[in-house]
């Protein structure tokens, strides 16, 4: 495993790479250039000034989170194969520069969703959190505004201003999209790409859905194991994998973490590795990384990948605001960094036996 933090780049994260090669317990960054829009053809130049950046602070780009997908390719619109083309065009010219996994996520209008970024705890930290009742009660329309209102000015990931300001037209795309046609436009696109995949080594980590499960009437086809295996089996070559995000699966408390770890041998590119707390179903809020303060048994989930002889990168998904930071919401250096210090704890201890 090579543990890694997420960094949004210079301008767009709170965070300095300085600052995340102090940590001393990551080897790498999985970055992005965060002014893409999805259906951009990144640009060559960018690309390499953002790797060779990352590589002058003595840490290595571990891969890029996210290159979004294109509305178009998630709904079949006339626009998809124009969409396609450039998507394949960008994989080409991260490939030409070495690297080699790309996390992405096929989750219709919305990315990640929560009801709260700042859910305050007894020791006057605050977390992200998620309950449906709360979810159910807002507008589609006003969801944007309340995820805004607590992101400390930073734009959050997959929660792109431009695209997220047409919500009700992203709506009306999605109203003849099942589950599943969703799915077979996900096959469709993962046909498409494996070629290049597989000329550069680039190994594709879709990002399961956040919760795990239909949020507004959307469907969902990557929420437990039973969806990721027919996702891997519809194309079964080896470019075509998963990032294992533990919390994001972990929202739904049936998604036995190690267990699907295990099944999903050799499919696993990346791992997001953070703990969640479950309150009701449906109803949970980020913990802490340490077993002891969240729902997962983080040393069993840590044992799985060791099993599995996981050598990817791994990162500490979100944290909690500690310590009076100010940064986009999830993703503050104090938490992240104890995540990868337990985290890498865990990893040596399981792998020295
Ligand atoms: C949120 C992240 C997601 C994730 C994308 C992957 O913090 O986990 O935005 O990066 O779903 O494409």
């Amino acid at each position: 495993m090579i543990m890694t933090m997420r960094w949004f780049g210079r301008g767009f994260d709170s965070v300095t790479l300085q600052q995340i090669r102090q940590v001393g317990y990551v080897q790498g960054v999985i970055a992005t250039l965060y002014d893409s829009t999805p259906g951009d053809v990144w640009d060559s130049g960018k690309i390499r000034a953002m790797k060779a950046e990352v590589e002058a602070h003595g840490l290595c780009l571990a891969g890029i989170e996210s290159v979004n997908i294109h509305d178009d390719i998630k709904t079949a619109a006339p626009g998809r194969d124009r969409c396609i083309e450039n998507y394949i065009e960008t994989l080409r010219r991260l490939g030409e520069q070495g690297i080699d996994m790309v996390c992405y996520n096929f989750m219709p209008v919305f990315d990640w969703t929560r009801s709260d970024l700042a859910k305050p705890r007894a020791d006057g930290s605050t977390v992200l959190s998620y309950d449906q009742e709360m979810i159910d009660s807002i507008d589609p329309d006003d969801l944007l505004g309340s995820m805004e209102g607590k992101a400390n000015g930073f734009v959050l990931p997959g929660w792109e201003p431009e695209r997220m300001a047409k919500v009700r037209q992203l709506f009306a795309l999605y109203r003849d999209v099942d589950e599943a046609k969703l799915f077979d436009n996900l096959v469709y696109f993962l046909k498409a790409i494996m070629p290049v995949c597989g000329k550069y080594g680039i190994k594709m980590a879709i990002h399961p859905d956040d919760p795990a499960w239909p949020v507004f009437g959307l469907p969902r086809i990557i929420v437990d194991l039973p969806h990721l295996q027919r996702m891997l089996a519809a194309v079964d070559d080896p470019h075509n994998g998963v990032t294992l995000c533990t919390g994001s699966l972990g929202s739904n408390p049936a998604n036995d973490i190690p267990a699907i770890i295990r099944a999903l041998k050799g499919r696993i590119h990346f791992a997001h590795i953070r703990n969640v707390k479950h309150h009701a179903p449906g109803k949970f809020d980020e913990a802490a990384h340490l077993s002891s303060d969240g729902s997962l048994d983080m040393l069993a989930i840590i044992k799985a990948l060791h099993e599995v002889g996981f050598t990817g990168p791994a990162r500490p998904d979100h944290g909690r605001a500690i310590w009076d930071e100010t940064a986009m919401p999830g993703y503050g250096l104090y938490d992240r960094a104890l995540g990868a210090a337990y985290l890498s704890g865990l990893w040596e201890a399981v792998t020295r036996g």
